[in-house]
């Protein structure tokens, strides 16, 4: 908890160079006849009253001197013309002259030696005002009521939680002390009355400079210490702290018309009664309901109607399960029957896969705002029950969906978030998406979060599930304000929320609205509170609903009667009531309908594919040539690259003339042909535009002008799509989980996450766990995302080895036992599987598996096994033939040596992916075995290539078949290929494993037991005695 020497700490002024900046910005047209403060002749030790805190009154002063001489005291007008003549250290500051004498009457010399002892008390009170303005600016917040419980779960000290508003300095000292720390800062009783100037870091006097005290501290708790708690000091933007104190601080600015508190009502309505309906209607489902945060509601719809005012068109939303099926029917208008249909258990799904609950699917609408009269597109994105996981989605949807329209700057597209206090508070995932907030190629411009802080998670109270005084304080960490308002004051929380949403299309910075509420039931609606949480809920019981409050505030304000109000409710049931009827006739349940991302046109109009065929993948030659030659190039006048660059270029362009590509080019081939054909490619990842090998090298560095770069990648054709390649925060959950939301916006975009290893992809589990594997069984939603992992075996020990193919191949859902139909099965079996997992050996393949990504007829998630050694292997070159037109990708490399020759003497058939190839080629040719031995690459893992492998196991019919992995027996792919090689060859055969022993860590930390290993697995494989004894 936060406590007093912190809060001491958080009353630091500003700096004085912040200070300057500030009145500079305000006062841009004072003349600058005097050095700034900071710059006085007179040294701060020398005039003691110019230290710290006091140093910006005295400048305050120095600027309304600068004005008008006139209107500050007598004895700094002295002190002013002193320094500004020069005075020496120390002697600057006099007493003033008696008030009777005239200045102008007085010589300089007299300026510098008269005395008066009240000035220092003149002083210290203006600065004790000061300070106090301050301390309700920085901690009004601590005291703020909002807490609609009045049980306060936040405590920052002793401070009281509500103190009487009575401007009354016994009532107010002990609230004083506990806001300025050390005491009142010597202001008394009778010093109330007294009238002072008002810094220029405050709005509450609107239009008068200058306010008695007791009116000032009255209007700095109307600001800072009702409802509204303001948490802001902490910017470091002077203009954005100015812009949020004159939202909060300027007198009167929180009114409401009468036709606003009546949209309020309405909506209020709408949101409570929509909980109780369901709860009439089904008493015993979960819904997670809303109670004790209705008013979510209204806030959700003031940001998105301010927003839509502000220019905005297109809404994405994220959100956990409270209150989302209110969201759905009142702030996206899903229709009513099509929410209350998924409560009836017999509804039989029309869709293929798994399908979801109905408090975590998506959905996508475009209405007419009613309030602007603008079209405006709701979009909120299915989510797994994985608290915060959405977050990252949402920001790479949202950043697709401004990269496509143009919308650099985040005026058309946002994004809003919602988060519980609980887990916004625990998950990690929400550091990691406001990481990436600010960052060029992530930023979507601002964000607006809105929390639903009931003070609970589940069973547990804050006290224990966070180490921080609010749950929002994450957000400190980028500089959003964030805005803590008592739930249970509805035109509090629809203030902030428009304050909020200007906040956003003024600065486009992430900002925090946390609606202080409470949960009214249990966890979901089945849930007993009181076993864990008796007061709480004792209090909760008593606490009178929002709507109910706010329904008679408005009646004794006579903004309505209770007739209308009673209209408006009946008004709505009847619509639920309706909406209930229409139901029942729904008997099927279509997921579809649930869609949070259409692609318009990509396919037919039943959402089926255009075609079950893929075209060849090959390229013509011209074209391979052109890119070669790009790639191997500086594209723009004046640039130079480093030298050992220009060198790597020189090969590249070597191998083009030799009709070669290494797996670098190979990428840059298969990259440049898409963004001919309008395909976007965007390339993201930690280091990659060099590539963690640097074997990439897509962005060349001036070496003489600083932050000059290059991208050839985007100099290759006349109307190309644009290539972006960034580097990302060290995040892998949260990247990975913005590349997947980014390529959910279009099928027309090719988007790689590249791991920096393979194996920190286990840092994004959830993101493949829970959308990448299983998201278009749940919410029948396709993406094509590819994920790069370097993998393989090379000595580097323990970590860095193994992108652990185990794991994606252990979700694949193609069925080990059944051999499957063979129709059109190589696009077909693609269609059905729900990811592809590749691991190529050739830069050929390579280039085709990326091409064929976007050419295929529908979209899958590809996981490839990249390689690290191989990215410079002599060998592993492919020739321009092996990627010409009628070339395609080769799911199987069949051996092509004197063992295809003479299949029938063939004593052994090693199955292999990947890299190992090279060591059993190598092994193979020294051993003098090519004619004894076959190599088959599987090249595609998943969806596995049962016709292929049976046309090559039936080649051989007197060979073993071997299954040889580098990899560890309990991990890599031998469990996954070994049951379906099996049901290829209809059990005939037994499928031998030649590879290393089980073990619990992926590879050894040894370079030499690496080496022992990797001799022993060959040994196996070509010992032709191997199994012998086991068969
Ligand atoms: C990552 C994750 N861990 C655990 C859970 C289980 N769980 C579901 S709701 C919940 C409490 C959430 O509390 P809060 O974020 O405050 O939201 P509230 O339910 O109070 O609205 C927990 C722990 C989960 N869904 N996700
Ligand atoms: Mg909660």
């Amino acid at each position: 908890m936060l406590n007093l020497r912190t809060c001491a700490a958080k009353l630091r002024p500003l700096t004085a160079s912040q200070t300057v900046k500030t009145i500079s910005q305000h006062r841009l047209a004072a003349p600058r006849t005097f050095q700034q403060i900071r710059c006085y002749s007179a040294p701060v030790a020398a005039e003691p009253f110019l230290s710290g805190t006091s140093s910006n009154y005295v400048e305050e002063m120095y600027y309304a001197w600068l004005e008008n001489p006139k209107s500050v005291h007598k004895s700094w007008d002295i002190f002013f013309r002193n320094a500004n003549a020069g005075a020496a250290p120390g002697t600057a500051y006099q007493s003033p002259p008696p008030l009777s004498t005239s200045l102008s009457t007085l010589s300089q010399a007299q300026f510098l030696v008269q005395a008066q002892p009240n000035v220092d008390k003149l002083v210290e009170d203006h600065l004790a005002v000061q300070s106090l303005i301050r301390a309700y600016q920085v901690r009004g917040h601590h005291i703020a009521k909002l807490d609609p419980l009045g049980i306060s779960c936040v405590t920052f000290d002793d401070a009281p939680v509500t103190v009487s508003p009575n401007v009354d300095l016994a009532v107010f000292k002990e609230r004083l002390r506990v806001l300025t720390v050390g005491g009142f800062y010597g202001l008394d009783e009778s010093d109330l009355d007294k009238v002072f100037h008002l810094p220029t870091t405050t709005f509450i006097g609107g239009n008068e400079s200058a306010l008695p005290l007791r009116e000032i501290i009255r209007r700095l708790e109307m600001a800072y210490c009702q409802h509204i708690g303001v948490e802001f000091m902490f910017i470091n933007d002077l203009e954005q702290c100015q812009w949020i104190r004159q939202k909060f601080e300027t007198p009167g600015i929180m009114q409401f018309t009468n036709e606003e508190k009546r949209t309020l009502l309405a909506r209020l309505v709408r949101s409570t009664r929509f909980e109780e309906f369901l709860h009439r209607k089904w008493s015993s489902e979960k819904r997670f309901g809303l109670e004790g945060c209705e008013v979510l509601i209204p806030a959700l719809k003031t940001i998105i109607d301010k927003s839509s005012e502000k220019g905005v068109d297109y809404v994405i939303m994220g959100m956990p399960h409270r209150g989302r099926l209110n969201v759905l029917a009142n702030v996206i208008r899903k229709e009513l029957e099509q929410i209350f249909c998924q409560f009836d258990s017999k509804l039989e799904a029309a869709d293929e896969g798994s399908g979801d609950v109905k408090y975590h699917l998506g959905m996508y609408h475009r209405r007419i705002n009613r309030v602007t009269d603008r079209n405006i597109t709701l979009s909120l994105v299915a989510n797994p029950s994985h608290l915060e996981a959405a977050d990252p989605v949402v920001q790479g949807k949202t950043k697709a969906e401004q990269f496509y329209c143009g919308d650099t700057e985040g005026k058309k597209v946002m994004s809003i978030l919602l988060h519980g206090d609980a887990a916004f508070a625990g998950q990690g995932i929400v550091y990691e998406t406001f990481h990436l907030s600010d960052l060029p190629s992530y930023t979507t411009h601002g964000t607006v979060h809105v929390v639903v802080n009931n003070q609970i998670g589940f069973t547990t109270d804050p006290r224990m599930a966070r180490s921080s005084p609010y749950p929002t304080d994450v957000a400190r960490v980028v500089n959003a304000p964030i805005f803590h308002v008592n739930a249970d004051d509805p035109e509090a929380v629809v203030y902030v929320c428009n304050v909020a949403a200007e906040w956003r299309s003024t600065f486009h910075k992430d900002v925090v609205v946390d609606l202080v509420c409470y949960r009214r039931n249990g966890h979901n609606e089945m849930d007993e509170p009181m076993f864990t949480q008796p007061l709480m809920y004792k209090q909760i019981r008593k606490q009178k609903p929002v709507l109910q409050k706010y329904a008679e505030l408005l009646i004794s304000q006579g903004v309505v009667n209770q007739l209308e109000y009673e209209e408006e409710i009946a008004k709505y049931d009847k619509i639920c009531e309706e909406a209930h009827a229409r139901s029942k006739d729904e008997k099927i349940l279509h997921i579809k309908h649930w869609l949070d991302s259409p692609w318009p046109g990509f396919f037919t109009l039943d959402g089926q594919p255009r075609s079950m065929t893929c075209p060849s993948t090959g390229l013509n030659e011209e074209d391979l040539t052109h890119i070669g030659q790009v790639a191997s190039s500086v594209p723009v006048e004046d640039f130079t690259i480093h030298g050992g660059l220009s060198r790597i270029l020189k090969t590249r362009g070597e191998m083009v003339k030799n009709r070669t590509v290494d797996w670098a080019l190979a990428e840059y081939m298969a990259f440049g042909s898409l963004l001919k054909e309008g395909i976007h490619i965007r390339l993201s990842g930690q280091d990659v535009e060099r590539g963690t090998f640097s074997h990439r090298h897509h962005v060349l560095h001036d070496q003489n002008v600083d932050k000059r770069t290059c991208i050839p990648m985007n100099h290759l054709w006349p109307n190309q799509a644009p290539y972006t390649v960034c580097n990302s925060s060290l995040s892998e959950y949260g990247v990975l989980g913005f590349e997947l939301g980014f390529a959910m916006a279009s099928p027309n975009a090719l988007v790689l996450w590249e791991a920096q290893f393979g194996d920190f992809h286990n840092t994004a589990q959830c993101i493949i766990d829970q959308f990448i594997c299983p998201g278009q069984a749940k919410w029948v939603r396709q993406n094509g995302i590819v994920l790069l992992l370097p993998h393989g075996m090379e000595g580097m020990g323990p970590e860095h080895s193994s992108a652990r193919p185990e794991r994606f191949l252990q979700m694949c859902n193609d069925d080990p036992d059944v051999f499957p139909k063979l129709d059109d099965f190589d696009v077909r079996q693609l269609y059905d599987c729900n990811w592809i997992v590749v691991n190529c050996s050739t830069p050929a393949n390579f280039f085709h598996v990326l091409r064929r990504q976007i050419l295929l007829p529908f979209r899958k998630p590809l996981i490839i096994f990249t390689p690290k050694s191989l990215l410079r292997h002599p060998e592993a070159r492919s020739s321009f033939d092996d990627m010409l037109p009628g070339t395609h990708f080769l799911r199987v490399i069949p051996d092509a040596g004197p063992a295809a020759q003479s299949p029938d003497r063939v004593k052994r058939v090693l199955f292999c992916t990947g890299k190992v190839y090279y060591d059993l080629t190598r092994e193979r040719k020294a051993r003098q075995m090519e004619a004894d031995v076959a190599i088959t690459r599987v090249e595609q893992l998943s969806p596995f290539p049962f016709d292929l492998l049976q046309r090559e196991a039936e080649k051989y019919p007197a060979a073993e078949l071997v299954w040889c992995q580098e990899e560890h027996k309990n991990q890599g792919y031998y469990d996954y290929v070994k049951p379906r090689l099996r049901t290829t060859i209809n059990r005939a055969k037994p499928v031998w494993y030649a590879g290393r022993e089980p073990a619990a860590a992926p590879a050894t930390g040894n370079k030499k037991t690496h080496l022992t290993e990797l001799q022993r697995l060959l040994d196996t494989a070509f010992n032709l005695d191997a199994f012998k004894d086991l068969a």
